[in-house]
């Protein structure tokens, strides 16, 4: 028919295939990971056992890959940028896979510990919080109240994120921390920029008070969705890119080389855990 979609108070489909993400039921596998930017999809496929199967761009910029990694089908799938964009990806993604998902996200952050040094990779092994702008704060001096960080936090399917920390130990610099996703990688990550009366400068002191070691976008809404979804276990871990504190930024060449090593052991990790087997009984998922 000429309708744009279909099923607009549900999750909409034009031909069978998720509005934006642009998959349809077949073409992705339950065990996913998902990852920011198309450089680090090349990576990860060019570890599959060939070339993937399958894979389709959407016009949205969300890209898949499906093919078999030691012989176990999975997805390789990038979500770009914030928080909306993960929302999407996970439900869409639960929308044309049948049965338990398994989603590790495998992102870059910026470190806030003293041991989330560039190169490194932090496992969220605690979970996430969200640093968000307070759209009703003043912004006229620098109140708490122009940030908003969430009080509880989203907690990582326990199994997966212990698996996923294990695997990460084998071939990288592991840090265990807390991280905290922020609605933009500017004001809500303490970063100052002239042009824009942010009030942001206790941000970072303020997260790290919390305990946090990351700070990126994504992964915070992952394990939120997760843990309210059906049949859907996640965990998340990230690259470092630079840590804050310091200034220190990664070389190219090194974070490249971080993104293989992280980027199999994420693959070992979602192709082990039995994804059949039911989660743990409800144990607390958010504290
Ligand atoms: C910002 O540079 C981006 O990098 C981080 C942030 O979460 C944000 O998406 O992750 P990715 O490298 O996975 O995109
Ligand atoms: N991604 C982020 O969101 N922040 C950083 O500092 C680095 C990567």
């Amino acid at each position: 028919s000429s309708q744009y979609y279909h099923d607009t108070n549900g999750v909409p489909l034009e031909d069978g295939r998720t509005h934006h993400v642009g998959v349809a039921k077949g073409e992705v596998a339950n065990r996913i990971v998902l990852v920011g930017s198309s450089s680090r999809a090349v990576t990860l496929c060019s570890l599959l056992d060939g070339a993937p199967q399958f894979s389709i761009k959407s016009h949205r910029g969300f890209e898949t890959y499906t093919g078999t990694f030691q012989g176990t089908p999975v997805s390789i799938i990038t979500t770009g940028m914030g928080g909306p964009m993960m929302d999407f990806a996970v439900r869409e993604l639960r929308h044309v896979v049948d049965g338990d998902l398994v989603m590790v996200r495998l992102g870059s952050c910026g470190g806030l510990s003293p041991e989330a040094v560039p190169g490194a990779v932090v496992a969220n092994t605690p979970g996430s919080v969200r640093i968000a702008r307070n759209f009703d704060a003043t912004f006229e001096d620098e109140s708490d109240a122009n940030y908003v960080i969430s009080q509880r936090r989203a907690a990582p399917d326990v199994a997966l994120a212990q698996r996923l920390a294990a695997e990460l130990a084998r071939d990288c610099d592991v840090v265990y921390g807390l991280n905290a996703s922020a609605d933009s990688f500017y004001d809500a990550q303490g970063r100052v920029d002239a042009n824009f009366r942010d009030c942001n400068g206790n941000v970072l002191e303020r997260l790290r008070a919390r305990g946090v070691a990351s700070v990126e976008m994504e992964s915070c809404y992952l394990l939120h969705l997760a843990a309210h979804g059906t049949r859907i276990r996640a965990a998340t871990c990230a690259i470092v890119a630079a840590n804050r504190g310091t200034g220190a930024v990664v070389e190219k060449d090194a974070f490249e080389a971080v993104e293989a090593r992280a980027g199999r052991a994420v693959l070992r990790t979602v192709a082990a855990l039995p994804a059949d087997v039911p989660p743990p009984p409800p144990a607390p998922r958010e504290t």
